[in-house]
């Protein structure tokens, strides 16, 4: 780090140059500095959302490319993601607190092979907030674990999200499983995930695509909507 960045306080730059230099700060993986930041931008009266949106994921979008584009590697952006996860661990309560009725149980995790856990976490505090209930499976789940959860929570929505092109197909071994077992249209199937797209949700038997964390609440509120309406009218 140079002298120059050394002589910043965070405190002192306005919203726009706090958020830029949150980006790089994600980038750079200082999680400390991170944590400061989100706090100043509560302070400034921001919503945990915008917060959440603008500076993180927004952050971690230019990491992804410099990713892609092999300017960074995986310990850089294994830093980048820890110091992502600081911030969204100031957030989290915040997020998640609700005084709305329970309106749902979630199951949700991340697919077999895949270790990818920030945007599985996102949705998970999101759809907290919303009113859910949401048992988080974390990372790297065979079918069985999924099975396992939905015996022992029997959940309205079995959320999964993949990251990679190479894990994504095994959404479709999970849902096919359950379409073996008859249990497939006790729930409500919800998927998501940098590389998908909704053709690919519905060709897996899915029940929708989310493309965010934000889309997952929605979809989620209106797939309960859905099913109370058939319990009505059936
Ligand atoms: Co990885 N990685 N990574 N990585 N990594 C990607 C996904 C990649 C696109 C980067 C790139 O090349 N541009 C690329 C995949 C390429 C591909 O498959 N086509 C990739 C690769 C190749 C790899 C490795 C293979 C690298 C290697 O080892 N050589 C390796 C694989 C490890 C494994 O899983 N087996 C690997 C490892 C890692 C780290 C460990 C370093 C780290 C993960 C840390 C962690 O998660 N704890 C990491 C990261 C951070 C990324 C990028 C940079 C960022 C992902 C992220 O957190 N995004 C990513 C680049 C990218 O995605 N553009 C990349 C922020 C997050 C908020 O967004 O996860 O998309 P996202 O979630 C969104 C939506 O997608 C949606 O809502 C979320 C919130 O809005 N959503 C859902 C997600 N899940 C949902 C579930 C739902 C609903 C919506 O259920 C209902």
């Amino acid at each position: 780090m140079s002298d120059d960045e050394d002589d910043i306080i965070l405190s002192e730059l306005n919203d726009e140059e706090l958020v830029l230099q949150m980006h790089d700060d994600l980038y750079d993986g200082l999680k400390e500095e991170i944590a400061e930041s989100v706090n100043i931008l509560l302070a400034r009266d921001w919503t945990p959302y915008e917060v959440l949106t603008k500076a993180l994921v927004e952050g971690m979008r230019i990491v992804g490319i410099d990713f892609r584009d092999g300017i960074l590697f995986v310990p850089e952006v294994l830093l980048a993601a820890n110091a992502m996860k600081q911030g969204m661990g100031i957030l989290r309560p915040l997020l998640t607190e609700t005084g709305a009725p329970k309106v749902g149980t979630m199951v949700i995790g991340t697919v077999k092979g895949d270790i990818h856990d920030i945007g599985k976490n996102l949705v998970g505090m999101m759809m907290e907030g919303a009113g859910f209930d949401v048992i988080d499976l974390g990372i790297n789940n065979p079918v069985e674990d999924y099975l396992a959860a939905i015996e022992e929570h029997k959940p309205d929505i079995l959320g999964m999200s993949a990251l990679l092109t190479t894990t994504m197909p095994y959404m479709k071994v999970v849902i096919d499983t359950m379409k073996e077992m008859g249990i497939r249209d006790d729930h409500i199937i919800l998927v998501g995930g940098a590389p998908l797209n909704e053709e690919f949700g519905l060709a897996i038997g899915a029940d929708a695509y989310c493309r965010d964390a934000a889309v997952a609440v929605e979809t989620a509120k209106e797939w309960m909507a859905r099913k109370h309406n058939q319990r009505a009218t059936a």
